[in-house]
C-alpha cells in the first residue's frame, strides 16, 4: 500500500500532474506516512526521472515548470509537518542560507533550511539568485555562524567559490563556517573551495551544520 502510495506521487511529477501530487501527499499523510519518507521516496524519485529526461530531450522546459510546481504544492503542505515533528530546545546555531547568483533552484535549499530550522537552527532564508553582497550584508546583521549555500548548475557553482573569497576580503571568513550542496556539488570541490563541509542532502546537512557548531 505505501510502496503504492510512493510510485503514485512519482508518476504524478513525471506526468505533469500537480494536483494529482498535492492529493497524493495529503492521502499519504493522512495514512500516516513520515513526510520525509513522502519526500525521498515518492517525490524525490519523481524530479530526478524528470531531470533525467529533460537532460535526454525527452522533456523541455516547461515539464520541468510543472513538475516543480507539483514538489512545491507538496512541499507547501510538507513543510509545516516536517517543522511539528522535531522539537528544539535551544538554537543550535545562526544559519543564513540562499541559492546562489544566477540560479533560482529552490526546492533543495528549502528542504534544507526546513529541516535546519526543525532541529534547532535559527534560519534566515534569502531565497534563489543570492548575490555575494546580499549574503554578506545578512551576516553581519545577524551574526550568522553558518553560510549555506545551495548551487544546482556546473555553471553557477563557481559562485560559492566567489562568496568565499568575498567572506575572505570583508574579514568574516573566521567568524562563519561555510557548508555547500546541491545536484552537482560534491566533497572535492568544497574541498578545492575551502568550504568547510558540503553535504549530499537535507538530512546530512543538519548532521553536518551540528557538527560545525559542535553540537553533533
Ligand atoms: Co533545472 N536543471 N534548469 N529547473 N532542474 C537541473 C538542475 C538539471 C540537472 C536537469 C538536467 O539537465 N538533468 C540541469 C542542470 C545541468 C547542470 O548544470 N549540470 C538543469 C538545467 C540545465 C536548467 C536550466 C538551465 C534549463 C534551461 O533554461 N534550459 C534552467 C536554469 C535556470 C536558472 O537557475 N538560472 C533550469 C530551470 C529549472 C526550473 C525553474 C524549471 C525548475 C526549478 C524550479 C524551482 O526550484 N522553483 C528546475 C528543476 C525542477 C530541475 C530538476 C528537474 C529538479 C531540481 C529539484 O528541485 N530537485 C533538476 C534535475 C535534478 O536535480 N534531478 C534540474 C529536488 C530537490 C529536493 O533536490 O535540489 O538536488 P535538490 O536538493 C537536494 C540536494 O541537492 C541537497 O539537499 C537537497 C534535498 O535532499 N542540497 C543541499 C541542495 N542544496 C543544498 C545545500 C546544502 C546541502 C545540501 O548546504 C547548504
Amino acid at each position: 500500500m505505501t510502496q503504492d502510495i510512493f510510485t503514485q506521487l512519482t508518476n504524478s511529477l513525471v506526468d505533469g500532474d500537480p494536483d494529482a501530487a498535492l492529493e497524493l501527499t495529503q492521502q499519504a499523510l493522512a495514512s500516516g506516512v513520515e513526510p520525509m519518507a513522502i519526500i525521498r521516496q515518492g517525490l524525490m524519485p519523481g524530479m530526478d526521472i524528470v531531470g533525467q529526461k529533460f537532460a535526454e530531450g525527452e522533456y523541455f522546459l516547461p515539464d520541468l515548470i510543472i513538475a516543480a510546481d507539483g514538489m512545491k504544492k507538496a512541499m507547501d503542505l510538507l513543510e509545516p509537518e516536517l517543522r511539528a515533528r522535531q522539537q528544539s530546545i535551544e538554537s543550535a546555531g545562526i544559519v543564513v542560507i540562499g541559492t546562489v547568483k544566477g540560479d533560482i533552484h529552490e526546492i533543495g535549499k528549502s528542504l534544507v533550511a526546513t529541516m535546519l530550522s526543525a532541529n534547532g537552527f535559527t534560519v534566515y532564508d534569502l531565497g534563489v539568485d543570492v548575490s555575494k553582497d546580499r549574503f554578506i550584508a545578512k551576516i553581519k546583521e545577524t551574526g550568522a555562524n553558518i553560510l549555506g549555500m545551495s548551487a544546482l548548475l556546473t555553471t553557477t557553482m563557481t559562485q560559492q567559490r566567489e562568496v568565499i573569497k568575498a567572506l575572505d576580503e570583508a574579514g568574516l571568513r573566521k567568524q562563519v563556517k561555510v557548508m555547500v550542496g546541491g545536484a552537482p556539488v560534491t566533497k572535492s570541490w568544497a574541498e578545492e573551495i575551502g568550504a568547510d563541509d558540503y553535504a549530499e542532502d537535507a538530512m546530512g546537512a543538519v548532521h553536518k551544520a551540528k557538527k560545525l557548531v559542535g553540537k553533533a
